[in-house]
């Protein structure tokens, strides 16, 4: 059986938060890639993985001292601000280790898969959407034992230029792929960005679910428009084994909408409970898939946050980016959500597609009278295979295809910026979002919210670091203002 190395190639938390703001970074497992490894471990292959960030390997140590004779076949993750560290890793592997054969997958070259093959020749082969079964496939066909033609969800250079196989159908029963292969990951190192964690920063994360039937248009739909979950002696069997192999005590639930299912949540929530598992939990949702009685419940079972993406103030532009949302919703389920007692992380984007200066004042407005305890604001970007981005491509208006520049949240914005609406410019956008950060936390009423947080003598550096930071955005405009 041929042995295959899957890599998350470095990207640091500093290369992605910048230097001041790198300690309110995270750094989570790379699970795409310890799912893989769960189905190849599961057909026989010998399969080893490695997180290049926690385990602050260079490309240098993954070709000398992780790539052996004995490595046929190498799988990158890539997300598109990889861009940079994934070609120069490609192109030494395939410098050192000629026969070695390269695949990549993630959301970047699925979105892009010829491209890729083009923009990085060192790369064999893209695979397109969910990997688990290609992946194997791709490991049978370099035994020996399948063809490449037969191989669904899979992009490949050939005499003719770039063959790009049949697609991959979804999978439609996810507890048919085996649980992730956590015991390949370093899981110590994890942590998770400090809003989402109460005192220790470890928080390891469960995929509930797959896919999500919206359509907003700055999502790139990774998983499809099915939404699918796992079952509940599945997630709880999960659970169980974090706890137990870890220790953790709070997790983090991974889903594109979670709650779209009200019985699938209220199911879970009621087994957590009777399972009396002692647990606090965090995650995502959608502010009009979400009700009281759901709320009561989550809260219940350990819910203690969760992260609703509010976008924008303007009800204009929450119609053109198709969030399918009112601001009357989201006001209210804000109401509920604070009423119960769990705590909120609020997203809002800035420089819309066709955004004025008022909108985007509107927006920070609209934050701080929602005043979640936790606001952040995400210049935009539009990345590959969203819909945002074939648009302003096709008008023509994205400024560069410098991949590892697309970089949303991170800190601040510094990358250039691959997008800014008409009539704005890009230092005035980066600006706002430093004067959106001020205008929201130097405010009395978001410094008590935090202060009422504060349980570790942590959480008070933390605190003081951000605000120093703030004060800190606040001197240099005032420099650039006299200049
Ligand atoms: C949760 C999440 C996060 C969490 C991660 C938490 C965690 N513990 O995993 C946090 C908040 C930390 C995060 C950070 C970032 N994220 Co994020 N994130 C997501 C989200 C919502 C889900 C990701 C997930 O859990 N996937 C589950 C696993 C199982 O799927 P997967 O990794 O895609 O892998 C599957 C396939 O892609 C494929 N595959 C993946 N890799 C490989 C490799 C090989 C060899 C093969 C064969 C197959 C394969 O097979 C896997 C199994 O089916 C996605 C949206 C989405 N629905 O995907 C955005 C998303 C992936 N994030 C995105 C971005 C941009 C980022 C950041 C760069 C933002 C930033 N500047 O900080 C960082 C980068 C972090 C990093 N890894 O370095 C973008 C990527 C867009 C793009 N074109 O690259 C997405 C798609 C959201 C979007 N805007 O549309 N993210
Ligand atoms: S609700 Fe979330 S996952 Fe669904 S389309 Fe919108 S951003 Fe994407």
């Amino acid at each position: 059986m041929i042995k295959v190395l899957l890599i998350n190639p470095p990207l640091t938390v500093t290369e992605r938060y910048g230097t001041e703001m790198k300690e309110f970074g995270g750094v989570s497992e790379p699970l795409g890639l310890a799912y893989i490894a769960g189905n190849l471990e599961k057909n026989g292959f010998r399969v080893g993985i490695v997180d290049a960030p926690p385990q602050e390997v260079s490309i240098e140590d993954i070709v000398t001292h992780h790539i052996d004779e004995e490595i046929t076949l190498v799988g990158i993750t890539f997300l598109s601000p990889m861009f940079d560290s994934v070609r120069k890793l490609a192109n030494r592997i395939k410098e050192l280790h000629p026969n070695v054969k390269i695949i990549v997958g993630g959301p970047h070259p699925s979105a892009l898969p010829e491209d890729t093959l083009k923009e990085i020749q060192s790369i064999d082969y893209v695979c397109i959407g969910e990997g688990e079964r290609t992946i194997v496939e791709v490991a049978e066909f370099l035994s020996g034992e399948r063809e490449i033609k037969d191989i669904k969800g899979l992009a490949y250079k050939n005499s003719n230029g770039v063959r790009i196989n049949e697609p991959r159908p979804i999978e439609k029963n996810l507890d048919t792929l085996p649980k992730p292969s956590r015991h390949l990951l370093p899981m110590t190192k994890y942590k998770l960005t400090g809003s989402r964690t109460k005192g220790s920063g470890f928080c390891p994360t469960i995929i509930l679910a797959r896919g999500c039937p919206f359509d907003c248009q700055f999502c790139s739909h990774p998983f499809g428009k099915t939404f699918r979950h796992h079952s509940v002696e599945r997630i709880i069997g999960e659970i169980e084994e974090l706890v137990e192999n870890y220790g953790t005590r709070q997790i983090n639930f991974e889903a594109d909408t979670l709650t779209i299912d009200k019985r699938f949540v209220v199911e879970l929530c009621q087994r957590i409970i009777d399972r009396k598992l002692d647990i606090s939990w965090t995650c995502e949702s959608r502010m009009d898939t979400i009700d009281e009685e759901m709320l009561r419940i989550m809260k219940k079972a350990g819910c203690w946050q969760i992260s609703y993406g509010v976008e924008s103030g303007s009800q204009r532009l929450l119609d053109i980016i198709h969030k399918g949302i009112t601001k009357e919703k989201v006001i209210e389920t804000f109401k509920i959500t604070k009423k119960i007692g769990i705590s909120i992380r609020g997203f809002f984007m800035l420089g819309l597609p066709t955004e004025t200066v008022e909108e985007s004042y509107q927006t920070i407005k609209f934050a701080k009278k929602l005043n979640p305890l936790w606001a952040q604001f995400t210049v935009t970007i539009p990345y590959p295979g969203t819909p945002m981005f074939a648009q302003l491509d096709k008008e023509g208006s994205i400024r560069h295809y410098d991949w590892s520049n697309y970089n949303t949240w991170g800190g601040w914005a510094d990358k250039m910026l691959p997008y800014v609406p008409e009539g704005r410019t890009e230092n005035e956008l980066k600006n706002l979002q430093k004067k959106a950060m001020r205008m929201y936390y130097m405010r009395p009423g978001a410094f008590f919210n935090q202060l009422k947080t504060i349980s570790s003598y942590d959480d008070i550096k933390k605190l003081a670091k951000g605000f120093i930071i703030l004060v800190k955005t606040k001197m240099e405009a005032n420099r650039e203002l006299k200049g």
